[in-house]
């Protein structure tokens, strides 16, 4: 009997929700934040330190992978997971976002979406079928529909056409997909700010009916408060018995107001990519480590961290090897940004079974400064 795909609701505060994801290859504690893996790498990270920051599922990417190094040779050298040597469950996004946002010389029809490759200008197609095939050779625990996002602003017309033709497309990604025990197909919500969109889409993918619902279309340029206002209602559209994945989000305030209004798991390249510039989540806020002021200063990071980068080196250290360009500072930098990442949904999901949401989501606040600390 192969294990099945399962969410447990745990216990809930408000809108907040605690929970657990059985997979074949593992649990998912809920609210779960994805360090980003898209080129089958989390970025400076030995897949063990990902594991030891408490992350329990990678992101993968379907746009990266199939142009290099290509489906069919992960397939043949044994999948993704043993590609990258990540054992525990991988969702993978399904290509359609990654196109309109990297890829050169784009074209949309009803089939799907032909492009140049970013890498080499060799020319590619994606469709629903084409997604779903790259996501099952890849071995992927979580797929995602393949689905259009349309960049905002936009007019209320063209979010609706847009979020129509997702709408069929993840039809078509559930026919594809077929029917595969232990492997769990999110639907993707669209419809942009305007409420009767969101809720013709959320109705649209309950009829088709999903694994687990995500919500597509938010933070691509509307601001927080926008973002916050459709999660208000969006969440309310989507059944309670399944996860809710917020896609491509956040700062860790979007986070927690994410987690606040129902979001079940979010992935964000910010922590991975700000540890290669310099920037710093810490409990008091952010910190820019090439900053001039931290050149003597023998403290760590962030005192209550357990991370290499806080329990064995001072701010000196860190802005000395990121101005000298050192490999470490990615390295260090990364594992701290991640580990703060995963403490704060450790917290969150500590507060949330402990009906202390409200006033754990106060201190959070309430610790951090505005600007570089
Ligand atoms: N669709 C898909 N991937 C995504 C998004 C989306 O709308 C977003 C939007 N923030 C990030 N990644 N398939
Ligand atoms: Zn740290």
């Amino acid at each position: 009997m192969v294990k099945k795909f399962q969410f447990e609701l745990l216990a809930t505060d408000g809108a907040a929700r605690h929970g657990l994801i059985s997979t074949p290859r593992g649990d998912i504690r809920t609210p779960a934040f994805m360090p980003v893996g898209t080129a089958a790498t989390v970025k400076a990270m030995m897949p063990e330190s990902v594991r030891d920051t408490g992350a329990d599922i990678l992101l993968g990417n379907t746009y990266h992978l199939m142009l290099r190094p290509g489906a069919e040779r992960i397939d043949r050298l044994g999948g993704l997971h043993r590609f990258m040597n990540w054992a525990r469950p991988i969702l993978t996004d399904s290509g359609g976002f990654q196109v309109m946002s990297l890829a050169g010389l784009r074209k949309l029809t009803e089939a799907g979406v032909t492009f140049k490759s970013h890498i080499d200008g060799s020319k590619h197609e994606l469709t629903p079928e084409r997604s779903m095939e790259i996501q099952r050779l890849l071995g992927s625990n979580i797929v995602m529909c393949f689905d259009e996002c349309p960049a905002l602003p936009a007019s209320d017309e063209a979010v609706a056409e847009s979020m129509r033709l997702s709408m069929r497309w993840a039809a078509r990604s559930k026919e594809a997909f077929g029917d595969r025990p232990g492997h769990a197909l999110f639907g993707i919500m669209q419809g942009g700010v305007t409420p009767e969109l969101r809720e013709e889409s959320a109705a649209a993918l309950r009829d088709i009916g999903f694994d687990g619902y995500a919500i597509g279309g938010l933070a691509v340029g509307e601001g927080q408060e926008a973002m916050f206002g459709v999660l208000d209602y969006a969440c309310g559209f989507l059944p309670e018995d399944r996860p809710r994945y917020l896609m491509g989000v956040g700062k860790p305030d979007d986070i927690v107001g994410a987690v606040k209004r129902g979001v079940d798991m979010m992935d964000c390249v910010l922590p991975s990519r700000s540890g290669r510039t310099g920037q710093v989540f810490t409990r008091r806020g952010v910190v820019n480590i090439k900053n001039a002021r931290h050149s003597e200063d023998p403290r760590p990071l962030d005192e209550q961290c357990r991370c290499p980068a806080c329990r064995n080196y001072s701010r000196a250290y860190l802005h000395h090897v990121f101005r000298a360009q050192e490999m470490i500072s990615g390295m260090l930098l990364t594992w701290h940004n991640l580990q703060y990442y995963q403490d704060l949904m450790a917290g969150m999901r500590d507060a949330i079974a402990e009906k202390q949401f409200a006033a754990w989501e106060a201190a959070f606040h309430q610790t951090r400064v505005e600007g570089d600390i």
